[in-house]
This record gives C-alpha cells, sequence and structure tokens, in this order.
C-alpha cells in the first residue's frame, strides 16, 4: 500500500459506560504522536479536531447509561465518518466504544454510495453485540455491533438502512462473552475467534481467511481496535481490564497483515483511558500498533500464505 491520505478524527466520547476518562483519548493519541508516526512513513496526516455531539436533551433511564448522549454521538459521528470517508483514510481516536455506533454506520453509508461491501474487523475481548434490550451492565459500548447489524431495541437512534450481514464480520480475541451474547453469537453468522482459538491455531489463520473473503468481494474494511483486544499487562489503561489478551506480537502481527493486504479503508481506536494508563504506554502502545497498519515494519518480505 503506498502513500495514503490519513484524516484523523478526534471523538472525546465517554457515555458508552459508567466509568469515565476515555474522553482524554485524543489528546494522548496526540500527545503520543500519532500524526507524526504516521508522517514518518510517507503519508499525509491532516487532523481534523474533534467531533461534538449533535443537540441532544439527557433523560433519566432506569437501566441505560446516558442513552440521549449516545444517540447524539451517533448521528454526529456518521455524518463525519461519511464526510472523512470521501477525503481519505479517517483513524477515529476514542474515545470508549460506543463511537463506532457512529463510525461503522457512516462507514455503511459511504461503502453503499461505492457500490462495495463493507466488512468489519472488531479486535475487543467483547462481542459488543448487545441490544438496549439485552444488556445486563446498561453500557452502550456493549451494543455497536448489535446495532449495525439490525437487531431491535434501538429506538431513537439513527435507522440503520440496509444493516450489515453477519458474513461480513469478524471479532477476534473474545474472552469475555455474557451469556445472551453468547447463545446470540452462536446463532448468528459472524466469525468469531476466541483466545483459545489463537492459542491453537495462531492469529493469523483466522485473520488471513477473513481477509481473503474481503479482498474476493472487492469490500472495504473498518477495524474497530478496543484496547482490551490486548493483555491488559501491556495495555492497562482499559476500564474493563480482562487477563489472557493479544500479545503486544500478536497486535503487530494483525496490523502489519492488514497493511499488507491493503484493505483497510477506516480505523477506530477505543477504550484508552488515559487517566488510568501507566507513563502513556497504552497510548503509545496503540500509535506503534496504528503505524504498523500504515506500513511500520522491520524489514519488507514476502508474504507468506496460510
Ligand atoms: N458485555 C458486557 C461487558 C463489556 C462489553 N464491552 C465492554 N465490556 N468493554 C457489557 O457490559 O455489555
Ligand atoms: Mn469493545
Ligand atoms: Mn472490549
Amino acid at each position: 500500500m503506498s502513500q495514503q491520505d490519513c484524516i484523523l478524527v478526534g471523538a472525546p466520547m465517554d457515555s458508552g459506560k459508567r466509568r469515565q476518562g476515555c474522553l482524554m483519548g485524543p489528546d494522548a493519541y496526540r500527545t503520543a504522536g500519532l500524526a507524526e508516526a504516521l508522517r514518518g512513513l510517507g503519508h499525509t496526516v491532516t487532523d481534523r479536531g474533534n467531533v461534538a455531539p449533535a443537540p441532544f436533551t439527557p433523560k433519566d433511564h432506569p437501566k441505560i447509561v446516558r442513552l440521549e448522549e449516545t444517540i447524539a454521538w451517533t448521528t454526529a459521528l456518521a455524518d463525519a465518518a461519511e464526510a472523512t470517508l470521501k477525503d481519505g483514510l479517517p483513524i477515529f481516536m476514542g474515545g470508549d466504544h460506543a463511537l463506532s455506533l457512529g463510525t461503522v454506520l457512516g462507514a455503511m453509508r459511504h461503502a453503499a454510495t461505492q457500490d462495495r461491501p463493507l466488512f468489519v474487523l472488531w479486535l475487543d475481548a467483547h462481542t459488543d453485540f448487545h441490544t438496549p434490550h439485552t444488556t445486563d451492565s446498561g453500557n452502550l459500548h456493549g451494543t455497536p455491533l448489535g446495532y449495525v447489524t439490525g437487531r431491535d431495541g434501538f429506538d431513537g437512534f439513527p435507522a440503520v438502512e440496509n444493516p450489515l450481514p453477519h458474513e461480513n464480520i469478524a471479532i477476534i480475541g473474545l474472552r469475555s462473552v455474557d451469556a445472551a451474547e453468547r447463545e446470540a453469537m452462536q446463532g448468528s453468522d459472524i466469525t468469531y475467534v476466541d483466545m483459545r482459538e489463537i492459542d491453537e491455531t495462531g492469529i493469523a489463520r483466522p485473520l488471513s481467511t477473513f481477509l481473503d473473503k474481503v479482498t474476493a468481494a472487492n469490500g472495504m474494511l473498518h477495524v474497530s481496535l478496543d484496547v482490551d483486544f490486548l493483555d491488559p499487562s501491556v495495555a492497562p489503561a482499559v476500564g474493563t481490564t480482562v487477563p489472557g489478551g493479544a500479545t503486544v506480537r500478536e497486535g503487530h502481527l494483525v496490523m502489519e497483515m492488514l497493511h499488507d493486504s491493503g484493505l483497510m479503508t477506516s480505523l477506530d481506536l477505543v477504550e484508552l483511558n488515559p487517566f488510568l494508563d501507566e507513563r502513556g504506554r497504552t497510548a503509545t502502545l496503540m500509535v506503534d500498533l496504528a503505524a504498523s497498519a500504515m506500513g511500520r515494519r522491520v524489514f519488507d518480505r514476502p508474504t507468506r500464505a496460510f
């Protein structure tokens, strides 16, 4: 993949769960040198600053956390994603994972204008396949894949005109799945790869199978990288730490393979909570992973077929 027009978009969204701090994410990525790292790889980089939510009036709900605010962010971020995809490769600097309700919706709208299917790679300890009806926690960061696949219960959110087909989604890194999500996942056609499968077969095999599918369909590819995909020992700056996550090398391998595939058309960096970081190490690792996805490598070498 040659030089790209990277567009950085800050999404200081913090309404997807109770614990606060992800609103500091965009500035942590700026401080950790995301733009400079991408420029160093030969890309042009424009930082368009931060998106703000559409106007909203908060209401109290017995269960759901900050519903109106999340709807307002979804509206604004879907528009931002659709607009920036026209101009280049947007990188959304979160913000919690509820931001992907908007970014994936915007990417779906953009792909439809190109007459190309959208595929989504979800790198996460969790499936994020809940709906406002099925969630136990009330945290909407656990719902974006439920939303974009057209599950019921998202009253008040922008309509999902053409839901994303399950076959176009792969989730890699799973190790914390609620009973309701587990049942829904097993009854779906989503590709879900848990840590056991990664331990047994390696992370490259399921990823390359999915990337081959994207290539065969001439698809666009939205990648959503949750900090908790990584093991908390290397990425502590996240509200939901789940032991047994991806190693630094597994993270880089995924990103390097994404770069080699030339398929990625948009990227979310989500759930970084700088308030919980240790001397900026998680923000720095996320920047390094983004750099690998954009072409940083140790040596040029032919890729192997799996
Ligand atoms: N599935 C649980 C836990 C969770 C999802 N995403 C995160 N945690 N970060 C829920 O609350 O929906
Ligand atoms: Mn997530
Ligand atoms: Mn997660």
